[in-house]
């Protein structure tokens, strides 16, 4: 923690030009830093949480008028001595400002390096730390909402909670050690096994939550898929309102993938326009038609579109088949509606089909509900907690097998002081999620991820 007595200084907003651009310093120094580039100001002798416009000057040169902001330690973001410059949104003027900083003692920050310093100060914890990523990134209402949950520490609070029960369960089983030598049966062993089945089933939840977390943090890959001349193209120009993708009557029109993005009901989707699929013997189709089963394997939801007018029952039957062998959730969707005289059933099989007409716009309203429903399905992202992040599902998977095992070892009559090593384990990798325990390697990879002056 050698760097730890630096100053850093980085550009706080987007690089290139706009109405203001903001510089922050942090560390022992940062108030002498910035008196010496506002040297009229008297910065080092205000008060916190207070602002100072003043002229920024370097070498007798004036750079900039600014306005400084000035938060005192431990009331700041990093819980150091920070020092706001909003400065005119110039890229000179900043690269100026900074180099002067610089010249001034400070020191370029790493990526993530401010807010790792809110970390190693006890202003939050590692999972908290790491949804300030998560919230700067986000594209979508929904991947927001779960980032500010985590950032508020909505997360950690159930991690406390289960580091509790621990701790609890840990207390019992000491008890059984000390009564060992009487060699009496424990009415309390179901009380034990019944704490850790409460506790797997709240880790069960938030490692089932993951595939919904990584969905809303990523965006939701749906695949259009269907015969040549199905009217995906048209569909996926009909969903983003735009003309993307070429739409002609030849079979085949589409040879590559075409991606997009689309946020419906504050959630992202992804939109995959893919080659029809059949038997061709021209080496690019069939190369796209390869390229259209890999992202059916990959995507998170396959759209099957298929013309309600000419597919048949048969054919229908078999594209099934391939969706329930290739695809992780379907939805089949009956195209050119327009062009139907009398109704369709609504169901085929076991399954719902919705019938729609890409082109006039039919129906895809209740198309793209039934997208959204089909991603937010038995969860309430309200208030519960959903693990995006992958370091945290790693250890959650530890976590869950810990238990496995100190439940196996409760029913096989395991010493107690054989479980009592599970429960450690157990309590290190909760630990690794909030930062309890760590080590610095794992921190910089963490903090790396960020961008440059968060
Ligand atoms: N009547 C009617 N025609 C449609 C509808 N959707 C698409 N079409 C027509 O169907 C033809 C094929 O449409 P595309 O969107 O190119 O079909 P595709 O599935 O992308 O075809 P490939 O790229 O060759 O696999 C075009 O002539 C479209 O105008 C619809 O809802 N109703
Ligand atoms: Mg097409």
């Amino acid at each position: 923690m050698q760097s730890w007595q630096d100053t850093i200084v980085a550009l706080a907003t987007p690089p290139g030009v706009g109405a203001l651009g903001i510089i922050r310093l942090s560390g022992p120094e940062a108030l002498g830093i910035a008196q010496q580039l506002m040297p009229g100001a008297g910065l080092h002798k205000r008060p916190s949480h207070t602002v100072k416009v003043g002229w920024i000057e370097w070498a007798a040169e004036r750079i900039d008028e600014a306005v400084a902001t000035i938060y005192r330690a431990p009331r700041s973001f990093t819980g150091e001595d920070v020092v706001e410059f909003s400065c005119h949104g110039s890229p000179y003027i900043l690269q100026e400002v900074m180099n002067a900083a610089v010249a001034a003692g400070a020191r370029l920050a790493k990526p993530g390096e401010f807010t790792q310093r809110a970390f190693l100060n006890g202003k939050m914890d590692l999972a908290q730390a790491e949804a300030v990523a998560d919230v700067i990134a986000s594209h979508s209402a929904a991947a927001h909402h779960t980032a500010i949950h985590q950032m508020r520490g909505g997360f950690s609070h159930v991690l406390a909670a289960l580091r509790e029960q621990l701790i609890q369960f840990s207390a019992l089983i000491e008890l059984e050690l000390d009564f060992a030598t009487e060699d009496v049966e424990f009415a309390d062993r179901t009380a034990l096994l019944r704490l850790i089945r409460t506790m797997d089933q709240t880790v069960q939840g938030l490692l089932q939550s993951f595939q919904l977390g990584n969905v809303i943090k990523q965006g939701v890959a749906v695949a259009i898929v269907g015969k040549p001349n199905a009217g995906k193209s048209t569909l996926l120009n009909t969903l983003l309102n735009e003309n993307r993708a070429i739409v002609s009557d030849i079979a085949g029109t589409t040879r590559d993938t075409i991606e997009e993005v689309l946020n419906i009901s504050g959630v992202l989707f992804r939109l995959i326009d893919t080659a029809g699929i059949r038997q061709s013997t021209d080496q690019i189709e069939a190369i796209g038609v390869e390229k259209s089963l890999e992202k059916m394997r990959q995507a998170d939801i396959v759209l099957y579109l298929f013309d309600a007018g000419s597919e048949d029952a048969q054919q229908l039957q078999e594209a099934i088949a391939t969706l329930q062998k290739e695809a992780r959730r379907f939805l089949l969707v009956g195209n050119k509606a327009d062009m139907l005289s009398g109704s369709k059933s609504q169901r085929l099989g076991e399954y719902d089909v919705l019938y729609i007409s890409a082109q006039t716009g039919l129906h895809v309203d209740l198309l793209k509900e039934k997208l959204v429903d089909l991603v937010l399905q038995g969860a309430d992202t309200g208030e519960s907690t959903i693990v995006t992040n992958a370091r945290h599902y790693a250890a959650l998977q530890q976590v869950a097998a810990s238990l496995a095992d100190i439940d196996s070892g409760l029913r096989q009559g395991t010493p107690a002081d054989l479980i009592a090593l599970d429960i450690r384990r157990c309590l290190h990798f909760l630990g690794e999620i909030t930062g309890a325990i760590t080590n610095e390697d794992q921190l910089d990879y963490i903090f790396s991820k960020f961008c440059i002056g968060k």
